[in-house]
């Protein structure tokens, strides 16, 4: 796949095609699958709302899984940006509110790298909130029978630095326009063939996580401004 040259970028203007990029996980931390990649390749070239879904896998590496986002941006200009990884112990789908400018692996990436409270991205703001209308999200994986549950927290791993280091391209000045890009990060159970070397964690099956993210391409797509509903906790 070849980067265009400034004049053959695609424009997010409104004759250019729409574009969702979705991304995924490879394994870690001793898995031999990762759930968010598994569902992420089924959906490449899915089509919704008039908009084609791109899939990329990303690697679960501090700093390259950055440049690999970035790459996929490049190349694809799209309109929407959804990151997807897996949460092991969760038993719901989890939009993320919020990504902290944060490295803190309590194991090592797939590169042996694991920084310890290091910024995503020195002299970045502290957080951004998602783009994406979770709440929504969740409202219709709910109505259509899938678990969901806002989170407060994406960790401080490679989640959680992919999560940051996207919301803050979107942000930046530096790269003019995209605050029109919209963008965010969900995290995804364990599917039942990991869940059963983990007496009593929960899972999800793979159809129920492949369902989940169509509905919540779908609600991106179409839902420009959150819904107001309630989705907080106690701590
Ligand atoms: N989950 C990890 C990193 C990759 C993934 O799928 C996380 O939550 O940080």
């Amino acid at each position: 796949m070849t980067k265009g040259s400034a004049d053959s970028v695609p424009s997010l203007g409104a004759t250019s095609p729409r574009r969702v990029l979705l991304t995924g996980f490879e394994p870690f931390d001793a898995e031999s699958l990762n759930p968010s990649w598994e569902a992420v390749r089924a959906l490449d070239g899915w089509q919704c709302e008039g908009a084609t879904v791109h899939s990329r896998r990303i690697s679960c590496v501090f700093g390259a899984s950055l440049r690999e986002l970035d790459a996929a941006i490049d190349e694809l200009r799209p309109e929407l940006v959804l990151c997807i990884g897996q949460a092991g112990g969760r038993s719901e789908i989890t939009p993320e509110r919020i990504a902290i400018n944060i490295d803190d692996g309590r194991i090592c990436d797939n590169a042996g790298c694991q920084p310890i409270d290091q910024p995503v991205i020195a002299g970045a703001p502290a957080a951004y909130f998602s783009t994406l209308p979770i709440k929504a999200m969740v409202r219709d994986l709910r109505l259509a029978g899938v678990p969901a549950a806002v989170s407060n927290s994406a960790g401080t791993f490679v989640c959680n630095h992919l999560f940051f280091g996207l919301m803050h391209r979107l942000a930046s000045k530096a790269h003019g326009g995209e605050q029109r890009i919209r963008g965010g990060f969900v995290h995804v159970p364990y599917l039942p063939e990991q869940a059963v070397r983990f007496p009593s964690a929960p899972s999800m099956a793979m159809e129920s996580i492949v369902r989940g993210l169509r509905i919540m391409i779908a609600t991106a797509l179409s839902v420009h401004e959150d819904v107001q509903l309630g989705g907080g906790q106690l701590h």
